[in-house]
């Protein structure tokens, strides 16, 4: 009888479960099938994968961030027209900006109306060549754009109060998170007021926010009247002698009634203390939501009165030529613009800048 060594004979009892042994030339065979599988794998995904879209580098300096939050935009609208511009122009060309344009939502009235312009100069021979057209295109879109009204409306005397409205998960709360930064950055004493006290953890976010960003927040206990949290921090604004006082607010449809009303008794309890404020509503609008968030607005603006836009989320929509849409189509100023999750992700809107980005 063969004396095993300790748990040899366990081994041998599972033997029969394991392959028989193999030379190791059979084995070298196998693993080398084995290893030709996955290449083979490897490579199907590959070719199933879209291939990966040429991104045009974003440009150095000032329009660097822009240019980069724009980039699936301008790897959308940017390139389709600069191709279109690489050849000989023709009526090909313009067609093919004009489908290039809607196809970034930039509305079909807008489309036409610039092209009606585009197509006019090629034909009085005002813009024959790739870069006149470029050049006319880009003339269109600014004034398209322009609203003549940039940065933010500001009180006679501070505070200047900013009412921020939209519907759930616009983007509000990260866009005040953004515009408190940015006026911090310009040395404004900043108050935030946390009048969404419909959500627990919304009051949280913002007091988080506002830690990081160094901003004062006032906020009232879950289920406060917002109203009423509104009307404290106006008090405290002037107290505290705050330069700006910004108020975000529980989303909101504008189907629901008893929510728009809140929002009127909100301002008139701002107004109690602060006459003609609130100097700024802005209407948070997320860019993603393309041609819907238009219709919504629309809606919106039957319920209260807005003064500006502020369009969330541009980073994340490669159909950015909806702020032309925006503009054209609701008659009211993109005041700012929001290009990602950070504070430092906001940009005041600039057609001139925004253009130039767009076909960096
Ligand atoms: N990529 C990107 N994400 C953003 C931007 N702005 C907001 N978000 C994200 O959008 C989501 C919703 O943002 P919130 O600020 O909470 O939206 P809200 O409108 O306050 O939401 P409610 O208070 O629930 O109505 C979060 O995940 C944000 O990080 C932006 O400009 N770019
Ligand atoms: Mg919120």
């Amino acid at each position: 009888m063969i004396a095993f060594p300790y748990g040899l004979p366990h081994l041998v009892a599972a033997a029969p479960l394991l392959p028989p042994a193999l030379e190791t030339r059979e084995i070298v065979a196998v693993a080398l099938a084995a290893l030709a599988a996955l290449l083979l794998a490897i490579a199907l995904l590959r070719l199933r994968a879209p291939a990966p879209r040429p991104l045009a580098a974003p440009p150095p300096g000032a329009l660097a961030q822009l240019a980069g939050g724009l980039a699936k935009t301008r790897d959308r609208l940017g390139l389709a027209i600069k191709r279109a511009l690489g050849r000989e122009p023709s009526q090909a060309t313009l067609d093919e900006i004009e489908a290039a344009l809607i196809e970034a939502d930039v509305g079909v009235a807008a489309t036409q109306a610039i092209l009606e312009d585009v197509r006019r100069a090629f034909a009085e021979g005002r813009a024959r060549t790739a870069g006149a057209l470029l050049d006319e295109l880009k003339k269109d879109l600014r004034v398209k754009l322009d609203s003549g009204e940039a940065g933010l409306r500001e009180a006679p005397a501070p505070p200047t109060v900013v009412l921020v409205v939209g519907v759930n998960g616009a983007g509000k709360t990260t866009s005040i998170a953004k515009l408190a930064a940015w006026l911090r950055a310009r040395n404004k004493r900043v108050l935030l007021c946390a009048a969404d006290t419909f959500r627990a953890a919304a009051v949280e976010q913002l007091s988080i926010w506002a830690a990081r960003i160094g901003a004062g927040i006032v906020k009232g206990a879950s289920g406060a009247d917002p109203a009423a949290v509104a009307f404290d921090a106006t008090e405290a604004a002037l107290a505290r002698g705050a330069d700006v006082l910004i108020v975000d607010t529980a989303g909101r449809l504008h189907t629901h009634q008893n929510l728009m009303a809140e929002l009127s008794k909100i301002k008139r309890a701002i107004q109690k203390r602060i006459p003609g404020a609130p100097h700024e509503v802005l209407l948070v609008l997320d860019a993603t939501t393309g041609q819907n968030a238009i219709a919504q607005a629309r809606e919106f603006l039957r319920a209260t009165d807005v003064t500006g836009i502020f369009l969330a989320k541009l980073d994340g929509t490669a159909k950015g030529g909806i702020i032309v849409a925006i503009r054209e189509q609701l008659g009211l100023p993109v005041k700012f613009v929001g290009i990602g999750e950070r504070p430092e992700d906001i940009q005041p809107f600039d057609a001139e800048k925004f253009v130039e980005a767009l076909f960096a």
